[in-house]
């Protein structure tokens, strides 16, 4: 059964005519920290301590330079700040969990104790996300939610952690070769479904979770674009729904340009999505998206 507000393409072309859409009201909430929703929309910032990230690989591989962004980032206006230690572009190969561990858990223990933001960590990985949360992480950001094996979620459960529900269509190997959708919104709904009750099985409580499409993670340009137009109608399954799209590679192929160039094509998203409902926003331009989401949140109260 579809849950209300989500159905096929011709269902969300019905509802695409108005602006402004109202999140249902709903709460998350990571370790000590709570969020109401609807309210500001929430900037995550992007730290990649790896050297093979699409938009920032290698800048910040040293432990130090990492931490300084990740201050930077909080200076900037970032209300949470995403450490991952492995790149999930298309084609990128694992990396071992020691070596992931070696890259993020000294840059989350220094940043946990110099900022007061929550700390959530980008992995796969239940042995990382164990660790990154014994050093200071409140968040699990998990893109492979799509597994079958349920560790993970037990320990996100054990540590009363938030949880990113990420949707991707298999693995960052090979997710981009040819990806296919009968419908792609009602199927991408219809694994949210099954990965809440799941969690629920394994003791996670709702208001632990946040929700989010995945775009580039198995999708062609017309799947994003289609999932983006539908973002309104995901709020129809009750959680805060998170969005990554900075600098995706849909927008240079909408575009032509280069990852450099593509932060007006993600401000252009993230006001789309903030007129959307959406909760969280997960970007490399914290300065710049913090500003664009604050006008657009005030047109939408005038
Ligand atoms: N996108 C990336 C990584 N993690 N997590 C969530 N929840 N949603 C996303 O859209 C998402 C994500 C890819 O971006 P980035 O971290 O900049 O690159 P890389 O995977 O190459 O490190």
């Amino acid at each position: 059964m579809m849950a209300s507000g989500i159905g096929t393409h011709g269902n969300v072309g019905q509802h695409s005519e108005s602006i402004g859409r109202q999140a249902a009201a709903t709460g998350w909430r990571a370790g000590g920290h709570q969020w109401r929703f609807p309210g500001p929309t929430l900037v995550m910032g992007i730290l990649n301590v790896t050297p093979d990230s699409f938009a920032d690989g290698g800048l910040y591989a040293d432990p130090e330079r990492a931490v300084a962004r990740g201050l930077e980032l909080v200076a900037q206006g970032a209300d949470l700040v995403d450490v991952g230690g492995e790149s999930t572009r298309p084609g990128a190969a694992p990396v071992d969990w020691r070596e992931e561990l070696r890259r993020v858990v000294p840059v989350i223990r220094s940043l946990a104790r110099q900022v007061r933001v929550p700390l959530s960590v980008d992995t796969m990985k239940p042995e990382v996300a164990t660790e990154a949360l014994a050093a200071g992480a409140v968040i699990v950001n998990d893109v492979a939610a799509n597994r079958s094996d349920p560790s993970m979620w037990r320990l996100v459960a054990d540590a009363r952690a938030g949880y990113v529900c990420m949707h991707m269509q298999g693995t960052p190997r090979t997710m981009q070769e040819r990806p296919v959708y009968r419908d792609v919104v009602a199927e991408v709904a219809e694994f949210f479904r099954d990965r809440l009750q799941r969690l629920q099985e394994c003791g996670v409580c709702p208001d632990q979770v946040v929700l989010d499409v995945g775009i580039g993670f198995g999708k062609t340009l017309t799947h994003n674009l289609q999932l983006l137009r539908a973002l309104a109608h995901f709020q129809g399954l009750g959680r805060p729904l998170l969005l990554g799209v900075s600098r995706k590679s849909f927008i240079g192929a909408l575009t032509g340009a280069s990852v450099e160039a593509r932060l007006p094509g993600s401000l252009a998203c993230a006001v789309w999505a903030v007129t959307q409902g959406v909760a969280v926003l997960r970007v490399h331009d914290v300065a710049e998206t913090v500003q664009a989401i604050r006008v657009t949140e005030a047109l939408l109260r005038a």
